[in-house]
């Protein structure tokens, strides 16, 4: 007898979905199929119309586990050598983020660090980093280059950012962030730097296949607009999305700068102006909120929450991963400190990590909702409702993650 074709690759059944569509977008006692690594059909279980094994190849039965999309931490630096101990500690005596900057130290000692590394030696330092994001239901990572500030070594931190989305179950976006600080051999020349990043970096990186946006760290510290201007407009030129880190320690004006070039987004915030949130409402661009650099730098001022809100400005929320201002490796983390640093809302908080987080990325045609057609990334937790993964400090109910219609690990935390 022939058998008749299963129109599913594989089906989970008996679960609680967030599909993240419309705030947590809820379906109670529901299932979501897969075909091709898209998902093909998701509702609730009276909705299917025969009995799951004749519709998928592969039945997963949920036990009422919550299915999420999978999380997406759309800012990090991840990809660095060594790391700063020795700073915290100086900061702790008093030292602030800018004197040690001033001083030599700060990104400067991990552009040293990362210089002088091996690609493989970077490879190895940078995936138990990833690997501890993954633990907690990233299917999803933008990963920066900026601590090279050579045309080799940013070369080489962005191989090594694509290849940990080769060894892992990881999608990885790559960001080109040679403007990140001023490189030790252009020392009271930003503006021949800036020429640099543009002319001799950028074309390189991007007949590479190495970059998907371009970012500039816009500071007194740093850049300033116009030379982040000056970014822009080659990062346009290219084909190249925008993004920045703006006003994390002082009104510049950048975001608005970055969104007259349609950034995807803009990073920090927490000197955001009135006038700036209205330029961000206007270009549809995202604000991502790093509570942990604001926590590890004991930062005062939030950004404006609350203004972000009135004016629908999407709010995501990443770890910022990185050895100076947020040596964090946990989104689950940035979640909880999102509502109880910043007064997010959970909702607010986990659309920051799914859907809006997508949209930083320029990637929420495909990914960040519970969509027919997306991929189906998917995590899997032992909660009871979406909000419990932003109330917990230190716990992780993961209990499996699916990349692409594919389960990844099963009882990764031994929570099933
Ligand atoms: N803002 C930050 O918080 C990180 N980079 C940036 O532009 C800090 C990077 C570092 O201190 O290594
Ligand atoms: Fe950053």
């Amino acid at each position: 007898m022939q058998q008749t074709e299963k129109p599913w690759d594989s089906l989970w059944i008996n679960g609680l979905l967030a599909t993240q569509e419309d705030g947590y977008g809820l379906i109670k006692n529901g299932a979501i199929a897969s075909k091709d690594g898209k998902i093909a059909w998701l509702g609730p279980m009276e909705d299917l119309r025969d009995s799951p094994e004749r519709l998928a190849k592969t039945v997963y039965d949920l036990k009422g586990h919550c299915l999420t999309p999978g999380l997406i931490d759309c800012h990090t630096h991840l990809v660095y050598a060594g790391n700063r101990y020795y700073e915290f500690e100086l900061r702790l005596q008093g030292a602030n983020y800018e004197t040690i900057a001033r001083a030599g130290g700060g990104i400067q000692s991990t552009v040293m660090a990362t210089r002088a590394a091996t690609e493989e030696s970077l490879l190895q330092q940078s995936l138990a980093r990833a690997k501890a994001l993954l633990a907690e239901g990233v299917t999803t990572l933008e990963i920066k280059s900026g601590y090279g500030l050579d045309l080799e070594t940013e070369l080489k931190m962005l191989r090594v950012a694509k290849r940990i989305g080769e060894v892992l179950p990881v999608t990885v976006y790559l960001t080109f962030l040679g403007a990140h600080a001023l490189a030790p051999e252009f020392k009271n020349k930003p503006d021949e730097y800036i020429a640099a990043v543009c002319h001799d970096m950028l074309p390189e990186i991007v007949h590479a296949g190495l970059a998907q946006a371009v970012d500039v760290f816009c500071e007194t510290i740093a850049f300033d607009l116009a030379q982040a201007e000056r970014i822009f407009k080659t990062a346009r030129e290219f084909g190249l999305a925008v993004k920045c880190h703006a006003e994390q320690l002082s009104d510049s004006g950048s975001a608005r700068l970055a969104a007259e070039y349609q950034a995807l987004s803009v990073d920090h915030l927490e000197y955001l102006s009135e006038s700036s949130v209205e330029a961000l409402a206007r270009s549809g661009t995202v604000a991502v909120l790093l509570p942990g650099a604001f926590y590890y730098l004991r930062e005062k001022n939030i950004p404006p929450v609350e203004l972000l809100r009135q004016h629908k400005v999407p709010m995501a929320v990443a770890t910022d991963c990185n050895p100076g201002t947020s040596p964090v490796t946990s989104l689950l983390l940035m979640l909880n400190m999102a509502c109880t640093l910043f007064r997010l809302t959970p909702e607010e908080a986990l659309a920051g990590v799914t859907r809006h987080a997508a949209k930083a990325l320029g990637l929420d045609k495909t990914h960040g909702t519970l969509t027919v057609g997306k991929v189906a990334d998917f995590a899997i937790w032992n909660v009871e409702h979406p909000a419990e993964l932003v109330y917990y400090v230190g716990f992780n109910p993961l209990v499996n993650v699916v990349k692409g219609g594919n389960v990844c690990h099963s009882r990764v935390c031994g929570n099933e």
